[in-house]
This record gives C-alpha cells, structure tokens and sequence, in this order.
C-alpha cells in the first residue's frame, strides 16, 4: 500500500479496490432535494484534462459523470491527455471508453503542456452549450449538473462550480464538503477556504440552497457557457502546468462583469493530496511563480505589492509577455482590481485602502517585528531584520490595524504580550494609532516592556519601506 501511494500520492490501492461505479451517500442539503429544475437545460461537454492519472480514479470519474447526468443533459465527454507516460492510458483507455453510453473522445498532447493549455484544447474542441471542467480524481453525485446548468440558463455569465466534497487520500472515504466555506486567497496569492460571511448569508435571506458568491475558485470544478468562455478570453495560453490559473480567471469574471458563484446544490467528489505526484519542468516555485505573476501583472494593479513584498525572490521570475491579456482587460472594458476588493470581497486579506506596506523596524535596535511562523494567539515577535519579506512584512491599514495576511496585531491579553489573532475588522484591541509625536517616548517604553505590551498605543518604533500618503 505504502508503495503504491507513491505513484499517485494517494492510496491507489484502496482505490483499485473500490467499483468503478460505486455509490455514494445524498449529502445535499434537504431542500435541494426537492427542487425542481426546467424540462429545457443547455448541455454540456465534460472536459478532463490528465496527467499519469490513474486508471480507478479516472475511470471512476467518467463513469460517475455518465451514470448521475441525465442522459439529454451530457453530450460528450472529453478527455485530454496531457503527454502522460503510462501504458495503459494509451490502447487500453481507448478500447475502454468505447463501449460506454456517452461518447467520450481522448486527444492527446504531443507535449507536456500543464492543465492550462490542455483544458484549452479540449474546450477548443467541445460542441456542448456549456463546458464543465473536472479534475481527473473526481466523483459526481446525484443532482450534481442540473442545478449548474439551471443557473447558466438563467444567466449566461454566471460561472458555477459545485460544492467540492473531499474524497479521502488514504481510504477513499467520501466526506460532504461544507456550504459555509468560499474561496478567497492569501498576500503569497495562494487559494484558501475561508467562512462565508455574514454579509452573503444576509443577500440570501439564509437560504442556503441558493449560490454563494464566491471571490475565486478552486479552479478544477465548474461549468461555464461556451460562448462566454470565449467572450471572457478562455484561460490565459502563457501559464505552465499548474497554478494561478483559478485566480486569473476568477478575477477575469469579476472584473470584467460576470460572476463566479458555488451551486451549493451541487456537490462533486475530489481526491484532495497532500503533495504532488509528477514533475514540474523548470522547478515547482519557477512554474508558479511565473502563472502568478502573469495574473498580478494583468489583473491586481497597485495591489500585487502584496505578493511582491512579501515574496521577494518573486520579482526576478520571468514571466513573459502579457500584453494580449492587458489589451484583453482593455477590450472588455474591466474594472480596476479595487472595484473587485470593495465590492466582491471586501473581507479580503488584501486591504482595499491602506497606509504603509512593509517591514516594522526599531530603528534603535535595528530589529523588525515578526510573525515567527504566524502561530496564531502566540505572541509577535521581533528579530533581525532580514528585508526578505515573508514573516516580516506587515501592512498598516486604513482600519488602523497592523496585518500580515489574515493576522492582525492584538492586545486583548491584559498585560500580556501582543499576540497575533485572525483580524476581524472591529478595531478594539487591533486599533493602533501612528502618533509621530511620541515617537521617542515609544522608543524608551519599548526599552522596558520588549514583548510590545501596552504599548500599542505608543505604536510608532518604525521605519515603513513602502509608505503611501494617500491611500
Ligand atoms: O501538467 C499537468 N497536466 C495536467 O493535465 C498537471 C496536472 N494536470 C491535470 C491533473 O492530472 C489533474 O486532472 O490537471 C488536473 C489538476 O491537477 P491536480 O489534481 O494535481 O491539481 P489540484 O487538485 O491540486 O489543484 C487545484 O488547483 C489547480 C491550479 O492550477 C487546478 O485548478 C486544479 O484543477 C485544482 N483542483 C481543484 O480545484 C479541485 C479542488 C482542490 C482544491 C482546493
Ligand atoms: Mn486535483
């Protein structure tokens, strides 16, 4: 079993084991059990794009798909072979998939091109109304596609991905993903789930079977209309082999007037890992490096700071031409990217307005303030500064709160040190005032309280490499 985990990063043996068609349980919230959805639904081609997959996971998720879609709903399916080296996934898939219900076609790439240029090919060649993206590791459950395609129906530029259910990596156990969970990303711009906040529970009155609006995506699971995947420029041909690509097109919709939305009616199956199974040509961080300032480029404006500082190596990544992207921006007509933070996510970890952007020094000392590893509720530390970015790199916001990512500076421990707490935007114990006039007395206090108690008030012992007047 340990052997075979290797291959796939995932129990390949459990999976082997499990049926190709095996059932699953009905984790759908009641009342999406009774909705009734239009006899007249678009359809859609189902696009998989693989790489060395294996064969019970892949064959599990098109059987999945055929067997809990109904049948006038699913055109095609299309598998698109991202140069895999596996024998099997030659002759034997194709005889495989011919004798199944839906016409599944198999183009091949004739190099290793990353999902992004091979989910291009595949789309390129798809005759449904709405394409639908799947990874190669998935599981459709009941009811999955018509809610999706129900709100593509009712509106064309809205970009649906179901609820993501974890299918686990060790047993292959199948776990409900939750509703209350959408996704946003961190200053490194990497995907994250956060809670769905109480302002998107309100615009649907709690009912919690009707889309959430979602900042961004996962990336592997959603459907789109066809044309309007055409119309919003596809994916960006420049990124390698995986990564970015999810926020690049969920900005894209965003801010260039369509919406990205999680049906929680819908839920989906993925094998979640905990580590990657092939190779990266030119070097994992190269690669994502490379996708993630492409989308920085094109779509954050002033705000790929954030990424920039706090990843500095990041800046000497090549990263290609990007000017078909930005005449893209152009054409469509798209919104700046603090149109995006104030309206779409507002509880983002990038604050729409702030005053300084940088490391916190004791100019005395010649020490900065640090995250140390952002323990959360451990209390901030200050080192040497490194001017490396990373656990140094504090932002000083509009809100007055003093933030590295989702954690802001927090003195509720009375007398205790100042700790690290998840920021939540109410000020309170996160409110720190920029006083230059006690400049010197911060200086002598700091002296006698080192762990910074008490002395938030007095907050000023800094020298801010990137300040804004105005913000
Ligand atoms: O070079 C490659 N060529 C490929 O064809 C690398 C990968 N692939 C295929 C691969 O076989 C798989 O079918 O692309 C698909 C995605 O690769 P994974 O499964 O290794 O990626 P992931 O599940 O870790 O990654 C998530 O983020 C990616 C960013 O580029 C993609 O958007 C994935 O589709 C996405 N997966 C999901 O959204 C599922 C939920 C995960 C979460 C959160
Ligand atoms: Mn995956």
């Amino acid at each position: 079993m340990k052997e075979l985990f290797k291959i796939n990063q995932f129990n390949l043996m459990a999976s082997d084991m499990i049926a190709l068609n095996r059932s699953l349980p009905d984790v759908r919230l009641d009342g999406c059990k009774t909705k009734v959805y239009p006899d007249e639904l678009p359809n859609t081609s189902v696009v998989i794009v693989f790489h060395n997959e294996a064969w019970s996971t892949l064959l599990r998720t098109v059987h999945s798909v055929i067997n809990r879609s109904p049948r006038h709903l699913l055109l095609e399916i299309l598998l698109v072979d991202d140069a895999s080296e596996r024998d099997f996934l030659k002759e034997k898939l194709e005889n495989y998939v011919r004798i199944l219900d839906v016409p599944v076609r198999i183009l091949r790439m004739e190099q290793r091109s990353g999902l992004i240029r091979a989910r291009l090919r595949g789309a390129a060649a798809t005759r449904g109304q709405v394409i639908t993206f799947l990874d190669a590791h998935c599981e459709c459950t009941a009811g999955w596609l018509e809610p999706l395609l129900a709100r593509i129906k009712e509106d064309r530029k809205a970009v649906v991905c179901p609820i993501i259910d974890v299918i686990s990596d060790d047993t292959f156990e199948y776990m409900a993903g939750s509703d209350m969970t959408y996704g946003g990303f961190n200053w490194k711009l990497n995907f994250r789930w956060y809670p769905v906040p109480q302002r998107e529970m309100d615009r649907r009155k709690g009912d919690r079977t009707l889309p959430v609006r979602t900042p961004t995506m996962a990336g592997g699971l959603f459907s789109i209309d066809r044309t309007y995947f055409e119309e919003i420029g596809t994916y960006d041909p420049g990124m390698d082999i995986w990564g970015g690509e999810n926020l690049e097109m969920s900005f894209r919709v965003w801010q260039c007037g369509g919406s990205l939305e999680i049906v929680t009616c819908s839920h989906v199956g993925h094998v979640f890992r905990k580590a990657t199974p092939y190779s990266f040509p030119g070097g994992t961080g190269q690669v994502i490096n490379k996708n993630n300032r492409r989308l920085a480029e094109v779509w954050m404006d002033d705000f790929k700071d954030f990424f920039y500082i706090i990843s500095p190596g990041v800046v000497k990544v090549e990263y290609g031409d990007v000017s078909s992207r930005k005449t893209l921006r152009e054409a469509l007509q798209c919104k700046p990217f603090s149109w995006y933070l104030e309206n779409i996510y507002p509880d983002s970890q990038i604050p729409r307005r702030y005053f300084s952007l940088g490391e916190i020094r004791n100019v005395e000392t010649n020490q900065c303030l640090d995250n140390m590893g952002r323990k959360e509720n451990e209390k901030v530390g200050f080192f040497n500064c490194h001017g490396m970015g990373g656990n140094q790199v504090f932002s000083y916001t509009a809100d007055k709160e003093i933030r590295t990512d989702d954690l802001c500076l927090d003195v509720s421990r009375l007398n205790g040190p100042i700790v690290m707490l998840k920021c939540h935007h109410m000020k309170g114990n996160q409110m720190f005032e920029y006083d230059t006039e006690v400049c010197t007395l911060v200086l002598e206090l700091s002296m006698s309280c080192p762990v910074f108690s008490f002395c938030n008030k007095f907050f000023v012992q800094s020298f801010i490499k990137y300040e804004k007047t105005d913000y």
